[in-house]
């Protein structure tokens, strides 16, 4: 091969050579000797670089229609001469290298801390181009200039394009289409933006009004943290051109998530949040009435803005301090949003992320939220990613430290995303670039990232001294005028305003926080509440309040008829075709229902009365335990069934995802979602239940204090399977004993269902009574095939969820001295070691909902016992876990018992691990327990007894 033509083949000029290849392929004289020689011995040895070619029928056609999209790039005409070839190669390779690594020396970081990286391919010489070759005319390719120019113009045009202030990441996508795209929106403009006066004069407002907000705190509420926003005034100015171009795209709402760093400033400048309550937030006083409340940087807000193209509703969304959680829980909100609108294409709601850059780099969820962004069941249609890169994570700033990557934000590029670096002191380039990103996320509904290259003036708060541990950084930040200086300054020596005409701005700004007016944008007057979420009904109810839960018996025939049918032809799995049988005959009562039969009714008598349903969860669809087959398999060609999606032609919609393999960004989305959509079911189902313990952040800063801080209502349901099997210390135990903990003041429900018909009951109360609150379930594994939890089709015409079932068999109440009370499977085990010994002075009642805890009904149970003496908790989980310790709790079991009464416990000891490895040491613990429970003194006792008394 020829050397120059070898020399060029490194990955980057892949693009280049693609494109010198379907030249050649279309006419192999329009390339030169060596490339066509090169092309013939490629083809010649290796055989299937046809199947890759244009030459198949499937890239002819993705190249013909990227060919038609293209802009009238001029096809690479190589002339006679090979030297001047080979240069004309060069220069389009040193073309090629500045979209590929210009962005390395664009002019990015407002304190110029460092010099720019020497980067040879950006160098002319490295192409063997000499100063002589300079005024020599050159083919620019796609350059956006006439055919041939100087070459010193090429490099000019290309400079400014690519390294000026704005650095782009965009040829380490796959599609040449978007890459096209992208190159033609920047070398058509050069990447200069050219905005009218009156463009100039409101990015000048939104960065003044930044700066002044700052200020006036600063000197009103002097030492109080409010993470300024100081150094990244242009977010403002950016997230403006996103609202009101976004307005004029058809975006109908946009929401926002956040972290602390300029959140206030956002709320009163972006979103329209009135002075005087922030004001008063600083004051402490206590202006939303809600449960324990939070601090003002993390409240979130609505509000309806007017732009060009109509109203945009706005939401910033409350969030915890946790760095970047909040992300995938936006994700959730817009797309139960995009539903609610029947935004299919999803361009009428849109999620805009803005991210720290020591985040952005270091939360994993930051990923899990990206890879969840393509997919069918958490697509959202693109988000636009902003990171307010101040170059600084509270003290970490070198990058030695925060992030193996170059850019924090390199992580975007396993979703293909385009990067657009852009320094924060040139607000002008970061209005075109938010202009860019929104076209760009509208045109190919997927993900971008705006990383907004700037710096913090203050410490990581107010409170903070920077200058201890970065005090070079703070040096040239104190020397640095400011954002709002510099563009006055532009725009003075520019002629557009006078020095008098921007104080006016200021003043006009400062008088307005003076006088509590709003000073964002113009609020829409004409407020459409067409789409709005209505948590009205749900306010101050009670979790008792009463739901009719059962369904008729015609229902459950027409149901049970409806989820067995499927298509002609179907051929199924003989396992899954066995189940489906059963199915049936569980519909006409000739088989007892198992779980997977009740569960599936309970959506659809749920679907068929209008409550959508979406469960989501790793293998959901089938459900880890083979049991669910919500997505039945033909097994001649792989087509799927949902009989959930083909009940009736009104019904609700049916949706059931696997999901990625993430625990903690699902249930986030998940979340989300459910926020924003009380009137759907919306279930997340972890694998096995302690898995969930990697989104513990979720169930700790939303799930379970959402109401007490922000006063937001969820009614998400959380299955976790749960349950004792000897599986071993990792899928043993979905950690009750959290749940319980983080229970109070009736912020969720904890619930373990012992039968088929109690899951059937309790999914269909979370939607019907109007309440809404979190539903954890630990639910079941090996229960799901135990016969004795089946259920009788008619307790789905009868019955309700009972939050405790007493006895159920023919015990004499008065013979009974001992009370067990237990929740979930080891329910079995002493049902059946009792009638195997034929005791009968001991009763068993389950407790199928622990919390809220339902003491009038446990105290009922108690009371039935005239001469009860024990009352004897029994578990399966080791002593520390479970439930054990809460229902020590006052307002639980220890409330309900009588003084003359003993309260005991029976069950696994003290445990650092949730369970044993091995099934002979743990079924020797499970007899255990069981003989403890019932008081079977022949059982020999091969370890220490765990019965204590209190
Ligand atoms: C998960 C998590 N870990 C640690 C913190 C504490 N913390 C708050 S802000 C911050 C630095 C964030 O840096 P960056 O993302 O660059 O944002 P900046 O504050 O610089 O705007 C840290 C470590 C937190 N809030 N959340």
């Amino acid at each position: 091969m020829n050397e120059s033509v070898s020399s060029i083949l490194y990955s980057g000029n892949a693009w280049y050579i693609e494109e010198l290849y379907e030249a050649y392929l279309e006419d192999p004289r329009s390339v030169s000797d060596s490339w066509q020689h090169y092309f013939k011995t490629l083809q010649l040895a290796d055989p299937s670089a046809h199947q890759d070619t244009p030459h198949s029928p499937i890239r002819k056609a993705y190249y013909e229609a990227a060919r038609r999209k293209r802009h009238a790039a001029p096809v690479i005409s190589i002339g006679p001469d090979a030297a001047a070839h080979q240069k004309q190669v060069a220069v389009l390779q040193l073309i090629n290298a500045y979209r590929f690594r210009g962005h390395r020396q664009a002019d990015l970081d407002p304190l110029k801390q460092y010099e720019r990286p020497s980067v040879p391919e950006l160098d002319p010489a490295y192409h063997e181009i000499t100063e002589a070759d300079m005024d020599t005319a050159f083919n620019t390719g796609s350059l956006h200039a006439e055919d041939e120019i100087p070459l010193h113009e090429i490099l000019a045009i290309i400079q400014t394009t690519y390294c000026r202030s704005i650095g782009v990441e965009y040829m380490h996508i796959n599609e040449t289409e978007i890459k096209r795209w992208i190159q033609q929106r920047l070398e058509s403009c050069r990447a200069t933006p050219s905005f009218e006066k009156h463009q100039k004069i409101r990015i000048l407002e939104r960065i003044i009004a930044a700066n002044a907000l700052e200020e006036y705190l600063h000197t009103k509420y002097v030492g109080q943290k409010r993470f300024s926003l100081e150094g990244a005034e242009s977010l403002n100015p950016m997230l403006d051109v996103l609202i009101q171009s976004g307005g004029i795209a058809g975006i109908k709402e946009i929401v926002i998530g956040m972290a602390h760093r300029g959140r206030l400033n956002v709320l009163v400048n972006v979103i329209g949040k009135n002075p005087s309550e922030l004001f008063d937030e600083f004051e402490g006083k206590n202006v939303r009435d809600v449960g324990s409340g939070d601090v003002k940087y993390h409240l979130g807000y609505s509000s309806d803005i007017e732009t060009p193209g109509g109203n945009v509703h706005l939401t910033l969304s409350f969030n915890p301090s946790h760095l970047e959680i909040i992300s995938p829980v936006v994700e959730g909100s817009v797309r139960a949003r995009q539903e609610r609108r029947k935004d299919f294409a999803r361009n009428q709601v849109l999620p805009v992320l803005i991210h720290g850059d020591a985040a952005f780099a270091g939360q994993g969820v930051v990923m899990e939220t990206l890879n969840l962004s393509q997919t069918r069941g958490y697509a959202t249609g693109g988000t636009i990613h902003i990171i307010i890169n101040n170059q600084i994570g509270f003290t970490t700033s070198d990058p030695l430290d925060s992030r193996s990557t170059l850019y924090c934000t390199d992580v975007a590029k396993m979703v293909q995303s385009p990067i657009f670096h852009v320094n924060g002191d040139d607000p002008e380039a970061v209005a075109f670039v938010a202009q860019l990103a929104l076209d760009y996320r509208m045109e190919f509904n997927k993900d971008v990232v705006i990383d907004m290259v700037c710096y913090r003036k203050h410490g990581h708060s107010e409170t903070d001294e920077p200058s201890a541990t970065q005090p070079i950084m703070y040096q040239h930040i104190r020397q640095h005028p400011g954002v709002r200086s510099l563009y006055s300054d532009k725009l003075i020596t520019g002629g557009l305003l006078d020095d008098e005409e921007v104080d006016e701005i200021a003043d006009n700004y400062v008088a307005s926080l003076d006088d509590n007016k709003r000073v964002s944008s113009k609020h829409a007057q004409n407020i459409d509440t067409e789409f709005h979420i209505d948590f009205s009904p749900y306010v101050d109810t009670d979790w008792d309040v009463p739901a009719d839960t059962s369904i008729n018996k015609e229902t459950v025939q027409q149901l049970a008829e409806k989820i067995t049918q499927l298509p002609d032809d179907y051929q199924l799995h003989k396992s899954v075709q066995r189940i489906i049988n059963n199915r049936a005959k569980m519909g006409k009562g000739e088989l007892p229902m198992d779980w997977g039969f009740a569960e599936t009714m309970a959506y659809a008598s749920l679907l068929e009365s209008g409550y959508p349903v979406r469960i989501s969860g790793q293998d959901s669809s089938r459900g880890t335990f083979f049991h669910r087959h919500a997505v039945i398999h033909n097994q001649n060609n792989g087509e799927t069934w949902l009989p959930l999606q083909h009940l009736s032609e009104n019904q609700a919609n049916f949706l059931v995802i696997n999901s990625t393999l993430s625990e903690e960004a699902v249930l986030a989305y998940e979340y989300g979602y459910s926020c924003s959509e009380p009137e759907s079911l919306v279930i997340w189902e972890a694998q096995f239940g302690d898995f969930a313990n990697g989104a513990q952040v979720v169930f700790d800063q939303f799930i379970s204090s959402c109401e007490a801080k922000w006063g937001r209502y969820c009614g998400l349901v959380c299955m976790l399977p749960h349950g004792y099997d000897g599986q071993g210390p990792e899928h043993s135990s979905a950690r009750l004993e959290r749940f319980l903990q983080l229970c109070a003041e009736e912020n969720m429900q904890v619930c373990v269902p012992s039968t088929a018909a109690q899951m059937f009951h309790m999914l269909r109360r979370q939607m019907l009574r109007p309440y809404r609150k979190p539903l954890i379930i630990m639910s079941p594994k090996s229960l799901l095939r135990n016969k004795l939890s089946a259920s009788p089709v008619e307790e789905l015409t009868q019955g309700k969820f009972q939050t405790v079932i007493g006895e159920v068999d023919q015990i004499e109440p008065t013979a009974v001295t001992r009370l067990l009370f237990c929740a979930g499977k080891v329910y079995y085990d002493l049902l059946e070691g009792r009638r195997d010994k034929k005791i009968e002075n001991i009763a068993i009642a389950r407790i199928e909902q622990l919390f809220p805890f339902p003491k009038n009904e446990v105290r009922s149970v108690i009371e039935t016992y005239p001469n009860l003496k024990e009352v004897v908790w029994v578990q399966e989980e080791p002593k520390n876990q479970g439930s054990w310790y809460y229902l020590q709790s006052r307002g639980t079991l220890i409330g309900c018992i009588d003084d003359h009464h003993i309260m005991g416990y029976a069950g696994r000891f003290y445990s650092a691990s949730p369970a044993v490895g091995y099934m002979s040491k743990h079924l020797q613990q499970q007899r255990q327990l069981v003989a403890d429970a019932l008081h079977l003194d022949k059982l020999e006792v091969t370890h220490r007894r765990s019965v204590i008394r209190t």
